[in-house]
């Protein structure tokens, strides 16, 4: 006999299990996208090896030094993976 309680309290913990999941996996897929980019490991990308397989050279010049946040010319970790936030925040600001 099963417990119809017991099976949606699983279902609950089972979801946001799922969802804490997720959101490791976004982390560790923007991690992988920085090593896999990083050809040389030196855990800095610069923008030849951004450029790398990007069809459209000139959008990824500019996202390149867009996450460039202090302009050295090649990107950490973080400048990586905060690019998304910082970009969309400069819309917002172009906006107002
Ligand atoms: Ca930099």
């Amino acid at each position: 006999m099963k417990h119809p309680a017991l099976i949606l309290l699983l279902l609950v913990l089972s979801g946001s299990l799922g969802l804490a999941k997720e959101k490791k996996a976004r982390e560790q897929s923007v991690e992988e996208a920085f090593k896999a980019l990083d050809t040389t490991g030196d855990s800095l990308i610069s923008l030849e090896e951004f450029l790398v397989g990007k069809p459209d050279k000139e959008k990824a010049t500019a996202d390149f030094q867009n996450a460039d946040a202090d302009k050295d010319g090649r990107l950490t970790l973080e400048e990586f993976s905060t690019t998304p936030k910082r970009a969309k925040k400069e819309r917002k600001k172009k906006k107002e």
